[in-house]
């Protein structure tokens, strides 16, 4: 048997809802960044309602997560947000950027979902700044600087026509966004032929950005997600050097297997190491949160020596 990408952590699960000093039903898809030499990581927590709110927990090794007593994000009590944040927040995405911690997240109301973006420095305040998709959006993540002189990320619409692809999309300011084109697809028959969305921040290495994406694939049993990578041109991220045809994590550790939706690995968040290695982390079956570590380098050349092509 190969080497996996991923070696999962020996005490996975690392959070769950028993961790939690607030009643929840789960713990899972969280962003994960370092502040102050500590790991912060914000996750995502079901309500015995069904709906999601965002709590905040805090590791001095990365593996051991102490929560606070009380949730970061809940849905939002002003306008605008008000009226896009009804049904919950979810699946939170982290960049230091310039100085301040951006968090996008998805919006969820009866006009469908959408992408709203705050910002924190502290990670004890934190202020709303803009809503900045249309629905029906989910999965956006921001690259941690300027490129060309505009703010990058990528997302992912949803389209009846076309499986859900992701695209790439430009901002002078993080509040105007435009210049939108498609720069990856599912492939059909292959591990993530139904849809493919990104998943943490992409993250700089000398060769491309890399970035660890989801990818669904349909069976009679329902839906498995999976990670995958692609990696980047850095002066121009919408070029993608090269897409992994093979997928890094897939649901294998019982809590990744049977959960809240049964076969999801999902991550929203990585940590790179001076060291090389890459903190990741995902959630298992949307109840549990898992970690592990991989090497920066072999996930960058898998994308170059498995590769594919993007669109
Ligand atoms: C996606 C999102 C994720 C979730 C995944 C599996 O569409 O809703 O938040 O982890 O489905 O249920």
């Amino acid at each position: 048997m190969s080497k996996p990408f991923i070696a999962r952590y020996e005490g996975n699960p690392i959070l769950t809802k028993d961790d939690i000093p607030y009643p929840v039903a789960t713990v899972h898809n969280a962003g994960v960044t370092k502040y102050n030499g500590r790991y912060i990581m914000l996750f995502r927590s079901h309500l015995d309602t069904g709906r999601s709110i965002i709590g905040l927990a805090e590791s001095e090794d990365g593996y051991h997560f102490k929560p606070r007593p009380q949730p970061f994000l809940v849905p939002a009590r002003e306008a605008p947000f008000e009226e896009y944040e009804e049904y919950g927040v979810e699946d939170p995405r982290i960049t230091l950027l310039e100085g301040a911690y951006y968090i996008t997240y998805s919006a969820y109301s009866r006009h469908g979902v959408r992408i709203a973006m705050a910002r924190t420095r502290d990670f004890q305040s934190i202020e709303r700044i803009s809503l900045i998709t249309q629905a029906d959006y989910r999965n956006t993540v921001i690259f941690p600087e300027k490129i060309g002189g505009r703010y990058v990320r990528l997302d992912r619409p949803h389209s009846e026509i076309s499986p859900w692809s992701i695209w790439i999309t430009y901002s002078p300011d993080l509040m105007y966004w435009g210049d939108s084109r498609v720069i990856m697809k599912p492939v059909k028959y292959h591990w993530d032929e139904m849809k493919i969305g990104p998943g943490a921040p992409p993250i700089r290495t000398d060769k491309g950005w890399l970035s660890i994406y989801h990818g669904v694939f349909p069976t009679m049993d329902g839906a498995v997600y999976r990670l995958g990578v692609a990696l980047h041109k850095l002066d121009d991220p919408a070029e993608i050097l090269g897409v992994c045809d093979r997928w890094i994590l897939q649901p294998d550790d019982p809590w990744e297997v049977v959960g809240y939706v049964h076969n999801v690995v999902f991550t929203c968040g990585a940590v790179p190491e001076d060291d090389g290695t890459l903190k990741l982390y995902w959630g298992g079956a949307d109840k549990v949160m898992c970690a592990g570590t991989a090497i920066i380098d072999e996930l960058v050349d898998a994308c170059l020596t498995w590769s594919r092509p993007a669109l």
